[in-house]
């Protein structure tokens, strides 16, 4: 077997959701880099088209499209239209997501709910909207962007650790329910990533030190810094291959060991 080979995605079809920027934009870049052909999708034209700019830059050649996770109808749209001119979608990566920093007993229901709709029920119709091709083809990778929030609760993010701690599920349950037809459904749980997503956390305060939180993740991350968009690349790349084959419903957590450690002692 030659190994190196098994890590390839030469003439796959990779399709990862909210990619034009952070930690789907990576994924993406790394998935080309490895031979495959790319195409995503966001949530309007504008970060599309900054999507496709941007891939640009690195001399990548993707297809986007504007399409809400959240809307079944648009999804099956997408999935029809991708098939039609480019094909079928061998690598799916869920990677569209949303968060709201709320006291759970100050939270709207509506704002649960639409949290729970893109980060949970969004990865729910694009996998279904792909199985049906990956089953007739024989082979299909699934890939969801869980989070440390599939583990571990923390102050202000109730909807968010609901929903990641779901995805979860839903990728053990889509292993269980299609590893038959040769369909691996893994996660990848990202610890705390410099992100758009996560910039509040991290922003100084006026007096020019460190905000807070950001303190308390150098502290308890015994990497002792924060991850960056290109350390999810590698990882990524292994559960799209074949190199992969045989790991199916199985939660990767590339977090620097925030996971592993109880924390530094005050
Ligand atoms: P992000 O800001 O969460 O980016 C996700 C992308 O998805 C954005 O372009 C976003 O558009 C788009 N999006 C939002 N709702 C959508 C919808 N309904 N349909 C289609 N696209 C939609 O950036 P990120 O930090 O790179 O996060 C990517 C994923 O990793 C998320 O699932 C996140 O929860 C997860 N994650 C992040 C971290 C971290 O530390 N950053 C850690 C663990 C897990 P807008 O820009 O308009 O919102
Ligand atoms: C938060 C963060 C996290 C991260 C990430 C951790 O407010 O605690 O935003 O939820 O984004 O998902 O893995």
């Amino acid at each position: 077997m030659d190994v190196l080979k098994s890590f390839s995605l030469e003439g796959k079809i990779a399709l990862i959701t909210g990619a034009s920027y952070g930690i789907g934009f990576s994924i993406a870049e790394a998935y080309a880099n490895a031979g495959a052909t790319i195409v995503f999708n966001d949530i309007n034209q504008d970060l599309v088209d900054k999507g496709l700019k941007a891939y640009e830059e690195k001399g990548i050649k993707a297809h986007g499209y504007v399409c809400n996770v959240t809307d079944e109808e648009s999804v099956n749209q997408l999935i029809a239209t991708i098939e039609k001119e480019v094909g079928v979608v061998d690598i799916l990566v869920n990677n569209a997501g949303i968060i709201k920093r709320v006291p759970m007993t100050e939270m709207t229901a509506a704002d649960w709910r639409l949290v729970i709709d893109v980060d949970l029920t969004g990865p729910f119709i694009m996998a279904k909207a792909v199985i049906p091709s990956m089953i007739q083809k024989g082979s299909g990778k699934i890939i969801n962007i869980c989070s440390m929030m599939s583990e571990l609760g923390r102050e202000t993010v109730s909807a968010y650790a609901a929903a990641k701690g779901g995805l979860k599920m839903l990728t053990r349950n889509i292993c269980s329910e299609y590893g038959a037809h040769n369909i691996q459904c893994n996660g990848i749980g990202p610890g705390y990533i410099a992100t758009p997503q996560t910039a509040p956390l991290r922003e100084k305060q006026a007096d020019g030190s460190r905000h807070p939180f950001d303190s308390f993740i150098l502290a308890k991350t015994p990497a002792g810094r924060w991850g960056e968009p290109e350390d999810l690349m590698g990882p990524a790349v292994f559960l799209a291959s074949n190199a992969s084959d045989f790991v199916n419903g199985h939660i990767l957590y590339v977090d620097g060991g925030i996971l592993a450690y109880i924390g530094k002692q005050p």
